[in-house]
């Protein structure tokens, strides 16, 4: 920088007289010299003029700081000799002529690496923190907060498809606002009686339609009512209770829940709040094996399982449906735990025979030995298999192992269980030792979704047909509503005895609001765009307004062959988690929640996939 444009004063007088260059050599040394002793002055004054707030607070405010310094003498500015100014001085100096460069450097540069300079350095200073045994107020480990894309979406364009995404906006806002009048705080609401409800699965834990319902909320843009979940969860959710819980219930629907507000919102709250919970859980793996047990007294720590359960066996659903949520737990919470225990699930069934290359329901966890070898796609077996893909896909495709059994575990499947019924319907049966069970559950529905999502990472000789073994369940399914008064699936249907995608015992015939059949839609759809999917979701839409919708609330019914609904009375969480979103965005656009970028558990809560290469960040900080 030229001296002249620092001697703005000095150069007017002349400016108009004699030009600059008029003045002799030895003039321009006289005047540097009159200069630089200004500016020594100018600086020496800052560090001998009395220090002003030191001046304030002896008058307004008695500070303690300043009346020990009074009293001892050691006033920190009278301990510094002149040789001190002059290093202060000097360090001033430089750091000045070091930010005029930084500061002149970065007017050179784009925004775009003006922005990446600024990541990077935040970057550096979160490692620096985690190096030094950094941990933040909540003992958790500095993360940067970056929301992956399509959190939330825009209209559609079509009419009618915008109109019906708002009716099941509408729809979410009647079955939030009723729970929220009527059962507020309870685990799930009663609409006809209009109180709160709760199943013993969550033990005293409160709340689960809260927590389930908070990515819906978000995703709906419902953001009011979000921030009052938020609060609910910051002032109440407590998990300290002596109270024996079902480990895959409280993983999939509170700590799933959990970590998705966490990645849409970036709300610490909930990465804390998942973090604590996941360590609650993990004295259900104090097993021989390291299988968990199914169920856990979250104060005591110890476990047992369903007294029902083959010879004291774990669940194939239940222990096998851990993985997505644990994975996270690591990569949130640093501790590389809960990840370890997922793995060590894989290795025990990997060392073991499986019967036709088949996974048994049950798994003693004391033995490391299968149970009764009966094996489902619905109950108690559904969503492992789905796991094991979503691991692989969630992974960024890097998850070889989990790859393997999930084709593996498919081919077996379609081998001796999927069977087609004498008027050409696909079903999934139940085997039971051999025999096989010509039965399909609801739940076994979502095998029509989960088979089209892997449909593209098969070996491409297959990706067709599974796309085709898909489109068939997802008929089937539908078969099996537009087959009843109510036009809403059964909990299961048969196709024996002369019926076929029709339930023909009477404990079989109730629809509790459950999602499979809308989920397998909705993957449909994104991967076909058949508008045949849309339709089958929007005869849904219409058959839970006219018969599950109550002023309460939405509720389950008992029978729907019946004319009339008989409601259960009860609005399960999983209707404000599950089926409600995946309607949504079944008439929402693709970019909303991108497959490529977000993977759904099994109680739909989208979580991120981790990417392999961690520069690849299109979403960037919002
Ligand atoms: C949900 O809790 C989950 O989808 C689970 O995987 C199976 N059952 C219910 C919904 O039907």
């Amino acid at each position: 920088m030229p001296v002249a444009t620092l001697l703005p004063f000095t150069a007017t007088p002349n400016r108009k007289s004699a030009s600059p260059t008029s003045f002799r050599l030895t003039e321009k040394f006289i005047l540097l010299l009159v200069f630089s002793a200004f500016i020594t002055l100018c600086f020496g004054a800052i560090f001998f003029l009395p220090d002003s707030t030191k001046l304030l607070s002896g008058v307004f405010f008695h500070s303690p700081a300043v009346e020990t310094n009074t009293r001892t003498g050691q006033d920190s500015g009278d301990s510094g000799s002149a040789g001190n100014d002059e290093k202060v001085l000097a360090k001033i100096k430089k750091d000045h002529e070091k930010a005029l460069i930084e500061a002149k450097d970065t007017l050179q540069k784009r925004p775009d690496e003006i922005k990446q300079d600024i990541i990077k350095e935040k970057e550096k200073v979160a490692k620096e923190t985690i190096g030094q045994g950094g941990k933040d107020v909540n003992n958790l480990p500095f993360i940067e907060y970056r929301r992956p894309p399509g959190a939330t979406g825009h209209e559609p364009l079509d009419p009618e498809t915008k109109e019906r995404r708002a009716k099941v906006k509408e729809m979410m806002k009647h079955a939030w606002d009723s729970y929220k009048r009527y059962a507020w705080g309870s685990n799930e609401l009663r609409p006809v009686s209009k109180q709160g409800h709760s199943s013993n699965l969550f033990g005293s834990i409160k709340g689960a339609t809260i927590v389930d319902a908070l990515d819906t909320l978000y995703i709906m843009e419902m953001f009011e009512d979000f921030d009052a979940a938020t609060d609910w969860v910051e002032k109440n959710l407590d998990f300290n209770v002596n109270a024996e819980v079902s480990v895959f219930e409280v993983n999939i629907r509170f700590v799933g829940g959990l970590l998705s507000a966490y990645y849409l919102s970036g709300k610490e709250v909930y990465r804390k709040k998942a973090v604590e919970l996941g360590e609650k859980l993990l004295p259900a793996f104090k097993t021989p094996t390291g299988i968990p047990w199914a169920l856990l007294n979250l104060k005591s720590g110890i476990g047992r399982n369903w007294p029902w359960a083959s010879g004291g066996s774990s669940i194939l659903a239940e222990y096998g449906t851990l993985h997505l949520e644990f994975m996270h737990l690591s990569k949130l919470s640093g501790n590389p735990e809960f990840a370890q225990k997922v793995m060590n699930i894989r290795k025990v069934l990997n060392r073991l025979d499986k019967p036709q290359g088949l996974y048994p329901n049950y798994l003693n966890p004391n033995s490391g030995q299968w149970g009764q070898h009966h094996v489902s796609v619905g109950g108690l077996g559904d969503s492992f298999y789905e796991y094991l893909l979503k691991a692989w896909l969630m992974s960024d495709k890097t998850d070889e192992e989990g790859k393997k059994m999930y084709y593996d575990a498919l081919q077996a499947i379609e081998t001796n269980l999927m069977r087609k019924s004498s008027s050409g319907l696909t079903y999934i049966a139940e085997w039971k030792g051999g025999l096989l069970e010509h039965k399909m559950g609801h739940l076994t529905c979502f095998a029509g979704g989960m088979i089209a999502l892997g449909a593209d990472g098969a070996p491409s000789d297959k990706t067709g047909h599974q796309m085709e073994q898909a489109a068939e369940i997802a008929r089937t399914c539908h078969e099996s509503y537009a087959r009843t008064a109510l036009k809403l699936g059964p909990e299961a249907f048969r196709f024996d005895g002369g019926v076929e995608a029709i339930a023909t015992r009477q404990n079989e015939k109730y629809f509790i609001l459950r999602p499979e059949v809308i989920e397998t839609y909705m993957y449909m759809w994104r991967f076909t765009h058949d508008p045949k999917y849309r339709e089958w979701g929007w005869e849904a839409v219409q058959a839970l307004e006219q018969h599950c919708r109550v002023e309460g609330g939405y509720s389950g019914v008992r029978d729907v062959y019946a004319s009339s609904p008989n409601h259960d009375d009860v609005q399960q969480s999983f209707y404000l988690a599950e089926t409600l979103k995946y309607l949504y965005l079944l008439f929402s656009d693709d970019d909303h929640l991108p497959f490529d970028h977000w993977v759904f558990n099994t109680e739909a809560h989208p979580l991120p996939v981790i990417k392999k290469d961690q520069t690849d960040r299109p979403n960037e900080v919002e």
